[in-house]
């Protein structure tokens, strides 16, 4: 009987343990990496996923644990056509019910891809409400492809006013991300950021909240993004004998931001995942890795997980934290021609 009480009483400790953890897409490219993760990948274990959108005909088709209307008054659910002044509007005015479905959360991701009217002026009002709340705030932007160089100025004025609310804002430039992807036609290359956007948050967040090979401390999380400013992420993926070397290789060289330099990084995550033949041994491998080619005061944080459908396979993840990115610091113009040659 003593016993029943004891485990149970475990179990209600464990779930109070764990932190809660909210995922919000804002805007159309947010609302679609939510609605992927949601449909493709059955959701993410322990995260209420979250879409909110001024477009109400695109958030009636998305899939999601919670659909928010954003601006219903001011919009009318028709977009923000672009205007980042109407996205900004329309999240003030729905910000309480953003609060309300993302109350009590510990981790807080808000997912977008900048450039646009919703995304771009509703994700800092959100983070900004949100900030004073204790949670960790984790901005995950996609910047414009070369093709939208248009939208350059309101994403750049977008992301630095992200950055002054939100913890840590992983960056990933579309143009880098199409490149490491094989130069896809631009509707898949957009599935290509929806899919690893979803990774990084799923990935990230269930090697907290569930059992894993080697779980990551939500502590050692907030140690390395608190405050941080922005992150790069790199990513690899290999099969056969020196498959994790291979793998940490094309993470580290393959930033999909153009970071000023990687070895003045405050604080790294290392994320790996493989088939059921993944041994401990090659995830030390990896953090060993990584570790050696950065400076020595950089913080390192690594977890593990098994994923049966990689079979044979290992997926590695590098995020940076506390990087300085050229797209906020150079002149608009030249970073245009800098991208523009790079497409
Ligand atoms: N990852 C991803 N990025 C997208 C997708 N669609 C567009 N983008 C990128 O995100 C930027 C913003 O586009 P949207 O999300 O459609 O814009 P929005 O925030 O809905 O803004 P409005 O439509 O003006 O209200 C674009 O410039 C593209 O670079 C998508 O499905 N997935
Ligand atoms: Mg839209």
């Amino acid at each position: 009987m003593d016993e029943m009480i004891e485990s149970e009483k475990l179990e209600a400790m464990m779930r109070a343990s764990k932190p809660q953890v909210s995922v919000i897409g804002v805007g159309g490219a947010g609302c679609n990496i939510v609605s992927w993760v949601k449909q493709k990948k059955g959701g993410v274990s322990g995260a209420n996923l979250i879409a909110a959108n001024t477009d109400a005909t695109h958030l009636s088709i998305v899939k999601a644990d919670r659909r928010i209307l954003l601006g219903e008054k001011s919009t009318r659910g028709m977009g923000a056509g672009g205007y980042p002044k109407r996205g900004e509007e329309a999240a003030r005015e729905s910000i309480e019910q953003v609060k309300r479905d993302t109350k009590g959360s510990n981790i807080v991701y808000v997912a977008t891809g900048l450039g646009g009217g919703t995304g771009t002026g509703a994700s800092w009002v959100i983070a900004n409400s949100l900030k004073n709340t204790g949670a960790l705030m984790i901005g995950v932007v996609t910047l414009p492809f070369a093709v939208e160089r248009f939208r350059y100025n309101s994403a750049k004025d977008g992301l630095l006013k992200l950055k002054n609310e939100c913890d840590t804002v992983v960056v990933i430039d579309n143009n880098r991300l199409a490149k490491v992807a094989g130069d896809l036609p631009l509707k898949e290359a957009l599935g290509v950021a929806n899919e690893l956007v979803g990774e990084f948050v799923k990935g990230i967040t269930e090697t907290i909240t569930t059992a894993s090979l080697i779980n990551i401390d939500f502590a050692d999380l907030r140690a390395i993004m608190e405050k941080r400013g922005i992150a790069a992420i790199g990513v690899g993926e290999s099969s056969g004998e020196k498959r994790i070397a291979s793998a940490v290789q094309t993470a580290l060289d393959a930033q999909l931001l153009d970071i000023k330099d990687a070895t003045k990084a405050f604080g790294v995550l290392i994320h790996v995942v493989g088939g059921e033949d993944i041994t401990l041994d090659e995830v030390t491998q990896a953090g060993e890795m990584v570790t050696r080619s950065l400076p020595s005061k950089a913080r390192v944080v690594w977890g593990a997980r098994v994923d049966p459908a990689l079979q044979g396979r290992v997926r590695v993840m590098v995020v940076l934290t506390g990087v300085e990115c050229s797209f906020l610091t150079e002149k608009q113009g030249a970073v245009a021609r800098l991208i523009h040659a790079r497409s």
